[in-house]
């Protein structure tokens, strides 16, 4: 899914599908790309990639009139949606069977609420891997185990005895899976993981269930800690480190083809060579 689209969306051709612009590996994008997976809608929508390290081209801020996150989803009529958490419910409600959002208005509404969370337990995880100073890195630790310890206390409160929010993998687990995969980049670099125990056991259960869900295999962990390295290192969204000539988060070579970075991110800085992304 991650192939470039065949139509040409910038040369003013009529389209005749659903079109979502996005930079791939992107957790925001990874969620539209579960949803329609559930709904075995894989092929129902052009993903057409955009280089994060370039500036964006003027016929794609001409239709974000200006803005330059992604994803961003292009309807057949030209019709432009923004936000994956809008375009999920977009998506939802346009191709609503098989249902993955909720029906019911309370427990939709339960949907909404442990959502509401994803910002910022998304960005704690990405300040987590981001930071660069040693002295941080317990305050860092503890507050995302207290974001894991909301999440218990809620899966608890509202489905103690199961596995996912309700029943089976619904769009609560859609919007959390992408960072729970991005999280690995904690596991390596800062040997972060949740502690055994009750305290985490509920979310600890939710989590593995939903990093295994077959609709959610879009990356894998060799993938995101090889890619994310520059993040490790304090450099986000392709940014260029000092001494470097190339991104981590390039995507050519590819990453199957490189060496396994140093895990050492405040004591090493590794070359272009070290990371096997010379040209
Ligand atoms: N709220 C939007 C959504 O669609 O849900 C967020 C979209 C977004 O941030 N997209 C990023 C983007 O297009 C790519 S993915 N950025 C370029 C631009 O011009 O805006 C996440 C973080 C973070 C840093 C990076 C990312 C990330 O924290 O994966 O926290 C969650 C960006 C420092």
């Amino acid at each position: 899914m991650q192939s470039e689209t065949v139509r040409a969306t910038d040369a003013g051709q009529e389209q005749r599908t659903l079109t979502v612009y996005h930079i791939p590996v992107c957790p925001f994008s990874q969620r539209l790309e579960i949803l329609l997976t559930l709904k075995g809608l894989e092929d129902r929508v052009n993903f057409h990639v955009v280089d994060i390290t370039r500036p964006r081209p003027d016929w794609l801020l001409e239709k974000t009139r200006g803005t330059t996150a992604l994803p961003v989803l292009e309807t057949e009529k030209g019709e432009i949606v923004k936000e994956s958490m809008v375009i999920l419910q977009y998506l939802e409600d346009r191709f609503p069977e098989p249902a993955v959002a909720q029906h019911d208005p309370y427990q939709h509404a339960v949907e909404g609420m442990i959502n509401s969370m994803e910002g910022d337990f998304g960005a704690w995880g990405y300040g987590y891997v981001m930071n660069q100073d040693p002295g941080e890195r317990d305050a860092f630790r503890q507050g995302m185990l207290d974001r894991y310890a909301r999440l218990n206390d809620f899966l608890l409160e509202h489905n103690p005895s199961g596995t996912f929010l309700f029943e089976n993998f619904g769009l609560a687990e859609t919007v959390f899976t992408p960072f729970f995969m991005r999280f690995w980049f904690l596991e390596y670099y800062e040997g972060f993981d949740l502690p055994p125990g009750e305290r985490y056991a509920r979310v600890r259960e939710w989590r593995d269930a939903c990093l295994a869900h077959p609709a959610a295999q879009q990356v894998t962990e060799e993938q995101i800690v090889k890619l994310y390295y520059d993040y490790a290192k304090g450099a986000g969204n392709g940014a260029l480190l000092p001494g470097r000539s190339r991104s981590s988060f390039m995507f050519e070579p590819d990453w199957r083809s490189r060496p396994w970075p140093s895990k050492d991110k405040y004591g090493h800085d590794a070359t272009d060579v070290e990371l096997g992304i010379t040209q």
